[in-house]
C-alpha cells in the first residue's frame, strides 16, 4: 500500500517532465509570433507529416498595446489580464488551431506570463489587445481583476523598485525586472487567478506551459500553481496525463538562482547549452568538437532528463536574455545548421527548434538598435499571415529554420533513433567527430580547415543509405550523397571543409 502511494506521488511529480508527445515524435518547434490560423495550417501540412511533436506559441493572453516604439514583440510580455486575443488572433482562432493541431497528433505548449503584468509606465487606458480598460499607475487590472494589494513592492528592497541586483534572491525574486509590476504569488487569490488561466488553456486542450521568467518566482509559489492545475483533455491525451512544464530559468553560473532549485518541479530550459555548442561551434577560446565527447552532463548542465534544449531563443538570437555573443542563429545559417544538426543528433534534453522571422538588424557597438523589432506586419500592426512558395520556404521573411531541409530531417532523425544510446563515437583531435545511436542512426561533422577522409564504424547494418542533409530517400533513390555501410558497419566518409553543409546524417529509414 504505501509504496503504490509512493508510486503514485512519484508518478504525479515526474508527469511534468514528459512532453505527452504523440507517435514516437520528439522535437518542439517554437513559432515565434505566428498567427493561430497559420499554426493551425502549419500543424496539418507540415508538422505533422514531418513528425514535429508539438509548438511553442507566443502568450496568448491580453497584453498591453506598445505604439513607441511601434509594436515591439516584447509588447506580448506585459498582460494586463488573461483573456484570450493577441496579434495572433482572438479566443475561437486559438481553440480552432489547437483542435486541429491535436487532431493530427501535434500538441501546443503556451508560453505563459505569470510573474507581472505590464510595466509601470504602461499609463491608462484601454490599449490592449482585447482593448480592456487598465491602469498601471495605480496597479489596476479590472478584466482579471487585480489591484494594488496583489502585487508585491511593500516586499521589495531596492531604492528604484525594480531588480538591482542579481545576486540577491530576494530582489531578484520580489522586485521588478524591468519595471514589470510583480505579482504577488504568495497569495491564494493571485494563484487562483493564474491557475484559472492555464486551466482554462488545458481544458482547451493544450499540453503544457514555458513557463516566463521563472527565476523571478519563488519555486515555492510555482509548486503551489502547478499543483492545482487540471489533468489533460481526455479527448486527446490519456487519462490523468499532467501538463508538461518548462520552466524559464536563465542559469549560466554565478548567480545564488540556479536552475536546479526548479528542476524538481518541470524541466528547465538549459541555457548553457546553446552559448557552448555557440563557442564551440564558433572555435572561439579554443574550444573543439572532439572536446564534445562527454557533452550533457560532463559540461556541468543539469541532468539530461530536466532538461529543455535550444541553439538559441527568441530572446538571444537578438541580444535579449543572456548567452551572448556566441550564440549561433539563421544569420549564421552554415553553423547554425551544423549546431541545430548536432543537437538533434545527441540524446540530451528535450529538444526544441526556433523559428524566426528576419528583421531590419542595426548593430552599432555590438547592440541590435532594431532588436525590439515585431514580426512581418501590415501598417495598423497586425500581423502578416505566413505564406509558402512553392519550394516549401516561407515568404514575407518568415524564415523557418523548421522547414530548412537539414533541420526537418534531423528531427526526423532525432525520432528514428529514440531512445538508442549515444554510440560509436570518434574524433580526429580537432574539429572533426561523428557519433551514432545505437544501430538506428550516425552523424559525422567536419567543422576543420581540411577534408574529412575517414572510414567509419557507424554501428549500422550493412547497406546503402541516403544522407539527409544534401538530400534524403524520395520512394527508393536519393537526391543526396549515398553511403556505403559494409558488412562489418563501417563506412567511408570524404567531407570537404567548404561544403555547404559540412556534415552527413544517415538512419535506419534512410536506407535505400
Ligand atoms: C525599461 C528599462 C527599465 C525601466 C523601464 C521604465 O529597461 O530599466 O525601469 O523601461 O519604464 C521591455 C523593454 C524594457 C522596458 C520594459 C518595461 O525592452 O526596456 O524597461 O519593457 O517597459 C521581454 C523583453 C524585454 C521587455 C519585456 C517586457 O526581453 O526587453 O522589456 O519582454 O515587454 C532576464 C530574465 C528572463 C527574461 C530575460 C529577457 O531573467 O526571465 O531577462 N526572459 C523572459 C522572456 C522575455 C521577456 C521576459 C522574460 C519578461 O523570454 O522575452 O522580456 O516577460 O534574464
Ligand atoms: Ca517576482
Amino acid at each position: 500500500m504505501k509504496l503504490l502511494i509512493l508510486t503514485a506521488l512519484l508518478g504525479m511529480s515526474f508527469a511534468q517532465f514528459n512532453p505527452n508527445t504523440k507517435h514516437g515524435r520528439t522535437s518542439i518547434v517554437h513559432l515565434f509570433e505566428w498567427r493561430w490560423a497559420d499554426i493551425a495550417a502549419e500543424c496539418e501540412r507540415y508538422l505533422a507529416p514531418n513528425g514535429f511533436g508539438g509548438v511553442q506559441i507566443s502568450p496568448p493572453s491580453e497584453s498591453i498595446i506598445v505604439t513607441n516604439p511601434s509594436y515591439p514583440w516584447w509588447q506580448r510580455y506585459q498582460p494586463i489580464g488573461y483573456n484570450l486575443c493577441s496579434r495572433s488572433g482572438n479566443e475561437n482562432e486559438l481553440r480552432d488551431m489547437i483542435t486541429r493541431c491535436n487532431n493530427v497528433g501535434v500538441n501546443i505548449y503556451v508560453d505563459a506570463v505569470i510573474n507581472h503584468m505590464c510595466g509601470a509606465g504602461g499609463g491608462e487606458g484601454t490599449h490592449s489587445s482585447c482593448g480592456s480598460y487598465f491602469n498601471a499607475n495605480k496597479k489596476d487590472f479590472p478584466t482579471v481583476p487585480y489591484s494594488n494589494w496583489d502585487f508585491n513592492d511593500g516586499k521589495c528592497n531596492t531604492g528604484s523598485g525594480n531588480i538591482e541586483n542579481y545576486n540577491d534572491v530576494n530582489q531578484v525574486r520580489n522586485c521588478r525586472l524591468v519595471s514589470l509590476l510583480d505579482l504577488a504569488l504568495e497569495k491564494d487569490y493571485v494563484r487562483g487567478k493564474v491557475t484559472g488561466y492555464m486551466n482554462k488553456l488545458i481544458d482547451m486542450g493544450v499540453a503544457g506551459f514555458r513557463v516566463d521568467a521563472c527565476k523571478h518566482m519563488w519555486p515555492g509559489d510555482l509548486s503551489g500553481v502547478y499543483g492545482r492545475l487540471h489533468s489533460l483533455n481526455t479527448k486527446w491525451f490519456p487519462s490523468g496525463s499532467k501538463p508538461f512544464i518548462f520552466q524559464e530559468v536563465i542559469d549560466l553560473g554565478g548567480e545564488p538562482i540556479t536552475s536546479n532549485q526548479y528542476t524538481g518541479l518541470g524541466r528547465v530550459t538549459e541555457f548553457k547549452y546553446g552559448a557552448k555548442l555557440g563557442t564551440t561551434i564558433r572555435k572561439w577560446n579554443n574550444e573543439k568538437l572532439s572536446y564534445l565527447k562527454n557533452w550533457g552532463e560532463g559540461y556541468g548542465m543539469m541532468p539530461s532528463d530536466k532538461a529543455l534544449v535550444f541553439v538559441d531563443n527568441h530572446d538571444n538570437q537578438r541580444g535579449h536574455g543572456a548567452g551572448g555573443g556566441s550564440i549561433l542563429t539563421f544569420w549564421d545559417a552554415r553553423l547554425y545548421k551544423m549546431a541545430v544538426a548536432l543537437m538533434l543528433a545527441h540524446p540530451y534534453g528535450v529538444t526544441r527548434v526556433m523559428s524566426s522571422y528576419r528583421w531590419s538588424r542595426n548593430i552599432v557597438n555590438g547592440q541590435d538598435k532594431n532588436d525590439w523589432m515585431g514580426p512581418p506586419s501590415n501598417g495598423n500592426g497586425s500581423t502578416k499571415p505566413v505564406p509558402i512558395n512553392p519550394d516549401s520556404t516561407c515568404g514575407d521573411n518568415w524564415v523557418c529554420e523548421h522547414r530548412w531541409r537539414q533541420i526537418r530531417n534531423m528531427v526526423i532523425f532525432r525520432n528514428v533513433v529514440n531512445g538508442q544510446p549515444f554510440s560509436n563515437w570518434w574524433d580526429n583531435g580537432n574539429n572533426q567527430i561523428a557519433f551514432g545511436r545505437g544501430n538506428r542512426g550516425f552523424i559525422v561533422i567536419n567543422n576543420d580547415s581540411g577534408y574529412l577522409d575517414a572510414t567509419l564504424n557507424t554501428g549500422m547494418p550493412q547497406g546503402t543509405y541516403c544522407d539527409v542533409i544534401s538530400g534524403q530517400k524520395e520512394g527508393s533513390r536519393c537526391t543526396g550523397t549515398q553511403v556505403q555501410v559494409g558488412g562489418d558497419g563501417r563506412a567511408y566518409f570524404k567531407i570537404s571543409h567548404t561544403a555547404d553543409d559540412p556534415f552527413i546524417a544517415i538512419h535506419a529509414n534512410s536506407k535505400l
